[in-house]
This record gives structure tokens, sequence and C-alpha cells, in this order.
């Protein structure tokens, strides 16, 4: 039975040191399920400072994912709001980042198919998270998330565009080697908007106050310039949405669970307007690394890569972060190679299959493998040629790996190769004693004792032999009269060989 879809915790942070851990075994879970592990993969996050709703957000967002064709998606007056884990009160909920379980494929109008991960992040500038945690949370939702909601309340502030100022810094350097805007969409989403005779809810009204937002003029201090200026240059879409009060039942009462009767009609029709907009397949935004579409499974190499550099003491510098960007997708880039050398072999030789000749999966082999290194070099990397060819290399030896273990796979279902040993033994035990009959008819009988002899040996291997195939013990016992049957075949092979060549030349001498 499926398990029940519900929130996951795949980045975790320590309270005592406050270093962040990242659960792979869980997220692999998520991502390589095999219905979604290639598709393209849109990561929509949510983050900002705590106790803002973003939770309480996304629950609809899962609402509307489940029951999108139904007009009353956003759900039933009393029913009460469940998904990621959210509350009222001052202490903060959310921690580490979560992910929700079930992957949602969409499909666009085109027919190309997304898979949607819907990501909850632990809320900024609580008093337990240092200024690190805070920023690492932050940088971690933006470098991964395709379309990143910035959670804010009532306002633009300075300080929250300042929080985005690392990531324009890596937008910088990351446009000097890639000549591509790094990030893909940035949303600000403004709860609680107070202002509507100034500027109307929705993402009109969002639009022109961001506008007005990111205007740079030149009393401001020359930092907020750069920001402003670079926030443009490093995603491709920026949007907003003013989303007024949801009432005063939501925000303050203690036994509100989000039952829909008391949340503002306002509130509610804004919702409507927002989620199917920002849902919606042709508006999604598939994550992008350097011109290539991440998928489920190229995603996780990104996690991976990324939780790497937060470890330490210190935030990354934006170089770093790039480095860690140009692994990730070489290391993606592998992932593909390898899992295209895989299911093509598999496809040859695996599972239940029967035997393949070696010579022909020999063939199968070199073809495939370098069609595996033709997807790996015609992928865009990052990181130049020589960072590339260390992940060549790596790829190549894994599938090496990959080959040997197929080709072992393929010769223990040879039916001759596990006959082989008391075939070689049974023929000896034959021979030995023919021979041992025409040296007692001769006379040679010191020669028919040596025959005699050597027959019991033969006879105690086959029975020690198939003792261990039976018992299964004593393998390195069974493995060594394998090798001596096998070298008796090799030498066998060999002599029937040159007598073979002998008489073909002695005919050819004729
Ligand atoms: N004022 C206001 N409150 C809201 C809004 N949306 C939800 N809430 C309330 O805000 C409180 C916190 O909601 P959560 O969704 O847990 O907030 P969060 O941002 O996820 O909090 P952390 O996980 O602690 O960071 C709840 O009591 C919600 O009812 C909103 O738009 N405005
Ligand atoms: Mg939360």
């Amino acid at each position: 039975m499926r398990n029940q879809p519900g929130p996951v915790q795949i980045v975790t942070v320590s309270k005592d040191d406050h270093s962040f851990a990242l659960d792979a075994e869980a997220l692999s879970r998520i991502l390589l399920a095999p219905e979604v592990r290639d598709k393209q993969v849109v990561v929509l996050s949510v983050a900002g400072a705590f106790r803002k709703g973003k939770s309480f957000l996304l629950d609809f967002m899962i609402r509307y994912m489940y029951k999108k064709n139904d007009e009353n998606w956003l759900g039933g007056d009393d029913e009460p709001l469940t998904g990621f884990s959210w509350r009222g009160g001052s202490e903060p909920e959310t921690t580490g980042i979560q992910l929700w379980s079930e992957v949602f494929l969409v499909t666009r109008d085109d027919g190309s198919e997304l898979a949607v991960v819907l990501m909850d992040t632990q809320g900024a500038f609580d008093d337990q998270s240092t200024v690190k945690d805070c920023a690492t949370i932050f940088a971690l939702s933006t470098m991964t998330s395709s379309v990143q909601i910035y959670n804010l309340s009532q306002n633009i502030q300075e300080d929250d565009l300042q929080q985005l100022q690392l990531f324009t810094e890596y937008g910088r350097l990351a446009m000097d080697e890639i000549f591509l805007k790094p990030f893909q969409s940035l949303m600000f989403l403004i709860r609680d908007w107070s202002f509507p005779y100034e500027y109307v809810y929705g993402f009109k009204g969002g639009e022109e106050f961001l506008d007005k937002r990111l205007q740079v003029t030149d009393v401001q201090h020359e930092e907020l310039q750069t920001v402003r200026e670079h926030i443009h240059s490093c995603f491709t879409d920026i949007s907003c949405f003013l989303l007024p009060h949801p009432g005063l039942k939501v925000a303050t009462s203690p036994t509100f669970e989000g039952e829909l009767r008391d949340v503002a009609p306002e509130f509610k029709n804004q919702l409507k307007s927002l989620i199917p907009e920002l849902l919606h397949p042709n508006r999604l935004a598939a994550k992008e690394i350097n011109g290539n579409k991440v998928t489920c499974r190229g995603l996780l190499e990104f996690f991976k890569a990324y939780i790497k550099i937060y470890q330490g003491e210190d935030l990354p510098q934006p170089k770093t972060m790039l480095m860690a960007t140009a692994e990730a997708n070489n290391l993606a880039a592998v992932a593909t190679a390898k899992d295209q050398y895989y299911k093509n072999m598999e496809r040859v030789c695996g599972g239940d299959l029967p035997y393949v000749a070696p010579e022909s999966l020999e063939e199968k082999n070199v073809f495939f493998f370098k069609e595996a290194l033709r997807t790996f070099s015609s992928t865009k990397k990052m990181g130049g040629q020589e960072f590339c060819d260390k992940y060549q290399s790596q790829l190549e030896k894994e599938m090496d790996e990959m080959w040997q273990s197929f080709s072992k796979h393929n010769e223990s279902k040879n039916l001759f190769s596990a006959f082989r040993t008391p075939a070689v033994l049974f023929v000896l035990v034959c021979l030995l004693y023919i021979l041992s009959g025409i040296f007692l008819f001769v006379g040679l009988s010191t020669f028919a004792l040596v025959c005699d002899c050597t027959l019991g040996v033969v006879m105690m291997a086959m029975l020690t032999w198939a003792f261990i195939r039976y018992s299964g013990r004593y393998s390195g016992v069974g493995g060594a009269i394998d090798q001596a049957a096998g070298v008796v075949l090799e030498q066998a092979t060999v002599v029937m060989k040159s007598r073979g060549a002998g008489t073909g030349d002695q005919k050819k001498t004729n």
C-alpha cells in the first residue's frame, strides 16, 4: 500500500551547533520515484521571516494540486487545513527544509510534462537561529528552487532586498561564465497588504508596486542601487502579488484550524486568483542550470552539492557557490549518462533475460558506452574542460564497474559454465579409467596404479565440489576446484587446437 502523502524533512538544523544535514535517503525516495525521476522539475519554495503564514499558504497550494479540476478546490467551509504543519502563536513552527512527499506531474499545452515539487522552509529571524542559519535556509531555497516565493509582510523593506544580495553577487559571477540568467522566477508575495487604494490586490497592483520599489534613484545608497540593478539581471521572471489580510480570526484566534468560514472573503478571492495562476503548467518555470533543464534525478545532485558548502562555519562566498553549481551540473550529467547506459544494458542482458553470447554483449557494451559518453559531452557543463574531464573519467570508471557486473551476471546465466567443472572432472574420470585399463592390459601395472590414484583424487574433488555447491560453504575450496578444472579445459583446448592446426598444415603440404 502507498504511504499517505505528507511533509518530509529533508534538511535539518541542529539546535546545538547550528549545523545543517541533508537526509539524502528521504530526498531520494521523493525525487527518484520511477514516475518522476527523469521528468523536468519545478521547485516551488516559500521563504521569508517566521510566523508569516508560509506553511498556511502552501497548504492551499497542495489542495489545489489535488483538486484542480474541482471548482471548489479551495475547500469546504468547515474543513480544517492540513498539509505542511502550520499553527498560530508566536513560536516558530517549521524547521529546516521540508518537501511534500508527492511530486505532482502536470502537462503543459505543448504536451511536455513537468514534475512539481513543493518546498516549505524555516522562517527567518526567530530567536533560536543565528544570522547564518537564516541566510543558509534562504540560500538553499533560492539555489535549489525555480520558483522562489519571497513571503513578506505588509511591504517590501530595504533589508528584504538586502537578503537577496548574496545571490545577485553569485548571479553576476555565474553570468560571467555562462552568459545566462542563473535563476528563474522570483515572486514577492506581500501579505496583509493594507493599501489597496494605492495599489490594488493581486498581480496587477503588485507589478506596479514592485516597479516603484525596484526603481533605481540617485539618492539610494550605492549598495542598494546595485542590488536593484542585479535582481533584474539574475532572475528570468520577477513578479509581485499583493495579498489582503485574511481576517482577525485567522491572525489571532487560538482555536482557528483553517476553516474557510473564518477567512475573509477578499483573501479567499485573491487566493483563487493567485494559486491557479502561480501553478498553471504553462507559467511554471522548470529548474534550469546553465541552460540545461534539471530533472528530479539531477536536483538530488544539486542538493548534495549545495549542502556541502553550507556546512562550514561561515557563509560561503559566491565563488564557492558557483563551484558547487558547476560540480552539481557535472554530477547531474554523469547521473543521466550512467542511467542511460544502465537502462540500455538492462534491456539487452538484465534480470531474467536469457544468456547473451559474450562477443555480442561486448559489442553492445562498447556501443552503449560510447552513446553514454556522447550524452555526457553534449550536455552543456560549467567549470571548464579540465573540470569536466575529471567527471568524464568518473563516469567511465562507474560504467566500467557496471559492465563488469553485467558481464558476470550474464556469465552466470550460461548453463554450460555452471556445469563446466563437473563435466571436466567427469571426462577426466572416464579417461583415467580407460587409461588405467589399457595400462593393466599391456602389463604396465605401475602406470595403471598412478592412473587409479589420480582417478581417486579427481573423484574426491568431484564429490567435494558437489558438497560445496549443495551446502554453499567453503566457497574458497570450490573456487580452487573450478579454477583447476578451468586450467585442464584450457590446456585440453590448446592441445586440440594445435593438433587441428597440425593436421591442417599436413593436409596443406600434402
Ligand atoms: N496576518 C496574517 N496571518 C496569517 C496569514 N496567513 C496565515 N496567517 C496566520 O499566521 C500564523 C502562522 O502561520 P504559519 O503558516 O504557521 O506561518 P509560517 O510562516 O509557516 O511560520 P514558521 O513556520 O514558524 O516560519 C497562523 O496563525 C495563520 O493563521 C496572513 O496572510 N496574514
Ligand atoms: Mg511554517
